[in-house]
């Protein structure tokens, strides 16, 4: 229930907001003649691909078919600022750190190759080649071993795929992205009970669909192109049940802002049939909850000779079900409701839709990956879904909603630190190497070994390290003590602001704009979150002439790096990127056979999903149900003063890119430094609205952590859980705080005690 005194907007996603959300960053960023055209042709085929979401971009598109954040996104690339030479002549590296991370992009593009000078503690210009040579010969002079390649799931599929290998032929699987704080849950959970580590739904699915279960996924923030399928499938009955502990405007009802009638009678549609505000770690014990429901359903029907269950699909396709349904008998209700924080009631009604559901989809995000036992989150839905054979037939499936624009497609050629995820033999016959064949590091790993010198030497093909991972005081504390750290980047932020010994911030083309090459202009690809591959073609003009592509400076430092080989032609490569599109065909036939000849098939190609296929790759062969050890998946004992923290992005981020300060689908606007928390229990706290707190770390290491400067704000969540943003409050999460399984770190449910 929401409360009266609680800071809300009630207005609908979509709607006349996202237009004014639009408006207001065309005001202030001045983009360059062209905009609108490259808008026009964004997510559509043969045109330009957006670089926020993953979302697919579908062959019956919209006349526009971008959303508030696509729109956001591709304006602050095409920004007419600039931050050159002339801006660190200014301003010492020391001194930008006390800017926040949305006055630091503000800045505008980055527009010539950076080194960093210790001495002037500030950036000055160089070339290329200088650049290039320097970072080459640091990295043959380092062991292998201690360096590592992150990617922040942004660059194109050719770029990912040589990163991945000049990483290989120099001689580690050191290969973390951003996938590593995110969904790698989801890589390492779907891979174990499925057997693919990605999601089986499909576009279509969202037509023929029943039922739609959303589990901690914020989709008018974080997918707005979602919320159209998702209207339709209300519109035609298709029920949607939603489970997060923060009540988001985007799963409550929608304004379509493309359609006018909507737009001018402000006629909303409702999307959740029920909205379960389930604690935050509470959804192992929820999804208990739900399958109780089903069984005891399935008790009733079986006297009358009917059956809930799909026993022929759990018979013939699944394996342990058993165990498991003497695991959901044995769990008692009261323990549910006090893991879930949900009543029975509730649970049952929740649980009722799926149980008359013909064809169910489950969606999830960062709720369910980022917790300590999120392994066992994904688990759990998995088997709920199994129950009634909801995987492998259309109108049903797993369905994680991916962040980054090409984040899946990185880990898909070759962007990992798991070798036995990676055709290393073909890639061994195709270049003529030794692949090294030792596991390489995640970001919890990579950090781990920057905190204890082990890692010497670290390159960024993007994204914003140092602010979008854990432990981050300590970070950066330990930060300057590598040799090497190399950034690529479009714009500046706070990662570029701690350095190694030796520094380089290389400026790169964005997505957006025109790829010259000496075939001529460059075309690159992506995959979206549906498994389907995209062309994407820029026409703008780059922000600098001194820009290079991803994939140039890739080959760039490769090409100093590695001792000349005749099987690897950088230079070649870099000329043309559709012999990149070879190369990937000949390392993945089955999944990229004709990849040049497909690459703006409307919609996308597809490549495939074994499990969709109903083919388990998985241990027993067959789709396993998973027995969760605990029903709490936060990882740590509640006690006295100790809260649930969830770190949140607001429609007006994309991730460490701060867009400005209007949350307009929560109501808070014009400052981050909020610490959200339910009337009651900011009466229980004895605290008021208004009074600025801090918060510490209550991790049971007992290391110091601190926030402070934190207004407590009203909000409408369940006892023991508060909130506040992501990237601020990051140095509150211990590094140790991660999944079990896949080191993913748990920002969802972190232990702090509120300071006053
Ligand atoms: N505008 C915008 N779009 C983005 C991004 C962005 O920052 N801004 N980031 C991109 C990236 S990289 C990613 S990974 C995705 C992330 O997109 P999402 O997966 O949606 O991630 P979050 O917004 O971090 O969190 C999702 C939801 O989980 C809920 N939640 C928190 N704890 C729990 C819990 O214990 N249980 C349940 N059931 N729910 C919980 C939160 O309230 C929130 O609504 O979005 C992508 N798109
Ligand atoms: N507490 C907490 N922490 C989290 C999360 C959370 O929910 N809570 N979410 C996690 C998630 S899901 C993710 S994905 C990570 C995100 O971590 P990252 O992917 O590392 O971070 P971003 O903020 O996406 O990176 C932004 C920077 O990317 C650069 N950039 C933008 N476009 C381009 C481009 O086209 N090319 C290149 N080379 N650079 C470009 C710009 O310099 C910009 O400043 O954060 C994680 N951290
Ligand atoms: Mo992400």
């Amino acid at each position: 229930m929401a409360d009266q005194d609680t800071v809300k907007y009630d207005g609908p996603a979509g709607g006349w907001g996202s237009l004014r959300g639009i408006t207001r960053i065309f005001g202030k960023e001045w983009p360059t003649p062209g905009v609108l055209d490259t808008l026009a042709h964004q997510n559509k085929p043969g045109g330009f691909m957006c670089t926020s979401c993953a979302w697919t971009k579908p062959a019956n598109h919209n006349a526009f078919e971008f959303c508030e954040n696509g729109a956001k996104a591709t304006l602050w690339e095409l920004t007419t600022r600039r931050c050159t030479p002339d801006f660190f002549a200014k301003h010492t590296v020391s001194e930008l750190r006390d800017w926040t991370d949305h006055d630091l992009e503000q800045t505008g593009r980055l527009t010539h190759p950076l080194r960093y000078d210790r001495e002037l503690d500030t950036y000055v210009a160089c070339s290329w080649d200088e650049a290039f040579s320097a970072i080459g010969r640091e990295l043959k002079s380092l062991d292998p071993k201690s360096a590592v390649f992150y990617a922040s799931g942004r660059a194109s599929l050719e770029t990912s795929y040589l990163y991945a290998l000049f990483a290989r032929l120099y001689g580690n699987n050191n290969l973390p992205d951003s996938s590593n704080m995110c969904h790698e849950t989801t890589s390492v959970a779907l891979k174990k009970v499925i057997g693919a580590p990605v999601g089986t739904s499909v576009y279509e699915d969202f037509s023929t669909c029943d039922a739609i279960f959303f589990f901690g996924q914020n989709t008018g923030s974080n997918s707005p192109r979602f919320l159209h399928p998702l209207q339709d499938a209300v519109k035609r009955g298709c029920r949607i049940v939603t489970f997060n502990p923060v009540r988001e405007r985007g799963l409550e009802a929608m304004i379509n802002p493309q359609s006018p009638t909507e737009m001018l009678t402000g006629q909303e549609t409702q999307i959740s049939s029920y909205y379960l505000q389930v604690k935050a770690g509470g959804d192992i014990a929820a999804l208990m909850g739900l399958c109780k429901h089903v069984l005891a359903k399935d008790d009733e029907a079986r006297s009358s000779g009917r059956s809930v269950l799909d026993r022929d699909f759990i018979d013939q396709h699944t394996h342990d079900f058993e165990a498991f349904e003497q695991l959901v008998r044995s769990t008692p209700w009261e323990q549910i409701e006090h893991e879930s924080g949900l009543t029975r009631d509730a649970l049952e009604q929740a649980g009722q839709v799926y149980v008359e559901a013909e064809r169910v989809i489950g969606i999830y995000g960062m709720g369910l990956t980022q917790q300590v036992h999120g392994f066992d989150n994904i688990g759990m839905f998995v088997n709920l879904l199994l129950m009634k054979g909801n995987i492998g037939r259309d109108g049903t499936g797993i369905s994680p909603v991916r962040g980054h624009s090409n984040v899946q497609g990185q880990r898909t050629v070759g962007i990992s630190e798991k070798p036995e995820l990676v055709p290393l033999d073909r890639l061994e016959e195709m270049f003529g190497f030794t692949a090294p064949r030792e596991k390489g590091l995640t970001t919890v790993d990579a950090c781990q070994g920057i905190l204890d010198g082990t890692v010497k030497a670290f390159i960024g093909l993007g994204g914003n390290f140092v602010r979008a991972i854990p432990e981050q005081g300590a970070m950066e504390e330990a930060w300057p003590r590598m040799r090497l750290t190399v950034q690529i980047a479009t714009k500046l932020n706070r990662s570029h602001l701690f350095n190694g010994d030796i520094a380089y911030l290389l400026p790169c083309l964005g997505r957006s704009e025109e790829d010259l090459q000496e075939a001529g202009p460059q075309i690159v690809t992506i995959e979206d979150t549906f498994s389907c591959i995209h062309g994407s073609i820029a026409k703008r003009k780059p922000a600098s002439e001194h820009l290079k592509s991803e994939l140039a400076i890739v080959a760039g430092i490769a090409k100093e790096t590695l001792a000349p080989n005749p099987k690897v032609r950088w230079d070649e490569w870099t000329g043309d990127y559709s012999k990149v599109r070879d190369l990937i065909e000949a390392t993945y036939p089955d999944q990229f056979h004709d990849f040049n000849a497909r690459v703006f098939t409307p919609g996308g190609f597809y490549r495939g999903n074994s499990a969709r296929e109903r083919i388990w790759k998985t241990e027993s062969g067959k789709a396993e149900f998973t027995l969760p050890k605990q029903l709490s998946a936060a990882g740590f004992a509640d006690s006295a003063g100790r809260y649930r923290l969830i770190t949140l992005r607001s429609n007006d981020q994309f991730n460490t890119t701060v867009y400005g300060y209007s949350d307009r689908l929560r109501g808070i606007e014009g400052t981050r430094s909020v610490l959200l928390m339910s009337p009651s229990e900011i009466r229980k706290a004895g605290l008021r609205e208004g009074q600025v707190v801090g918060l510490s770390s209550d991790a049971d290491d007992g290391r110091k952590r601190y926030v402070g400067g934190l207004t407590v704000t009203p909000f409408d969540l369940p006892n023991g859980c508060i909130a506040g943003y992501y990237p601020e409050l990051n140095p509150l999460i211990p590094l140790s705080h991660h999944d079990q399984h896949s080191k993913t770190p748990a920002s969802k449910a972190v232990p702090v005690q509120i300071v006053t």
